[in-house]
């Protein structure tokens, strides 16, 4: 009975998978410590935003934690738990964007608009996965999923966000700039997954084979989760220093 737990619960040195999983959950926990700890140093009006960062990582870290034993029970990819995890954190970077252009007059439609994009974009990725994963037809719910995430890029850079963010400051303008990257390049690696883990490839072309879903996936959320925060984090110190200095 010992023996079965022990052997049920140990990482083999080989299972990269599992391994990604276990880094991650330290990490995100660590980040998580970070942030929190972090709140109280510095000025008021940027609070809620490390506070938001610190949720997300603190809940990545519980996702993680399960997700690493699902998979070692299992020996199977944790589609469920992942896309629960997805479902409350990018919305909640959905509320980082809002947060920080709020200053600068958005108002709350835009936070519905960046909802909205990405619950669109986690359902159809969802579907495409957890009901069509070994079908061909699996990259029409990637294309629906990948339409709406473009939309999210277009408000970041070249929408209501940009606009806003233009008239917000030098701090906050780079800062938004920064985000837009981690969208458009960090958010990226997320479909490069998608399509090596289902059926349906690229448009029906078989690409990115021999990775492994589950670690792309990982990578991608170590870069845009923590790294995200860190950003807010950078712009929350950087705007410390010139109240100071003024
Ligand atoms: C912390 C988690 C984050 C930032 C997750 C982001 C997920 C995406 C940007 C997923 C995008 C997808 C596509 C654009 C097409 C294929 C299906 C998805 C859901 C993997």
């Amino acid at each position: 009975m010992t023996q079965t737990l022990l052997q049920m619960h140990a990482i083999a040195p080989d299972n990269y998978v599992a391994f990604t999983f276990f880094v991650g959950t330290m990490a995100m926990m660590a980040a998580c410590v970070f942030f929190f700890f972090e709140m109280s140093n510095l000025d008021k009006k940027w609070r809620t935003s490390i506070l938001v960062s610190g949720l997300i990582t603190f809940i990545a870290a519980v996702h993680y934690y399960y997700m690493r034993g699902y998979h070692l029970e299992t020996g199977e990819s944790p589609i469920f738990f992942r896309y629960v995890d997805w479902i409350l954190t990018v919305p909640l970077m959905c509320v980082e964007f809002y947060l920080i252009t709020k200053k600068a007059g958005a108002k709350i439609g835009l936070l519905w608009k960046l909802i909205f994009a990405s619950v669109v974009m986690l359902v159809t990725g969802y579907i495409g996965e957890a009901i069509y994963g070994q079908e061909t037809q699996s990259w029409f719910w990637g294309l629906l999923s990948g339409i709406a995430y473009f939309y999210i890029v277009y408000l970041v850079w070249f929408g209501e966000v940009a606009k806003l963010a233009n008239n917000a400051g030098a701090a906050v303008k780079q800062a938004v700039r920064t985000l837009g990257w981690f969208v458009l390049v960090g958010w990226a690696i997320y479909p490069v997954g998608y399509i090596a883990g289902t059926a349906g490839g690229f448009f029906g072309v078989p690409m990115f084979q021999g990775l492994s879903m589950d670690i792309v996936y990982n990578i991608g959320d170590a870069i845009n989760k923590i790294g995200f925060g860190l950003v807010i984090y950078a712009l929350a110190q950087s705007d410390k220093s010139t109240t100071q200095n003024a």
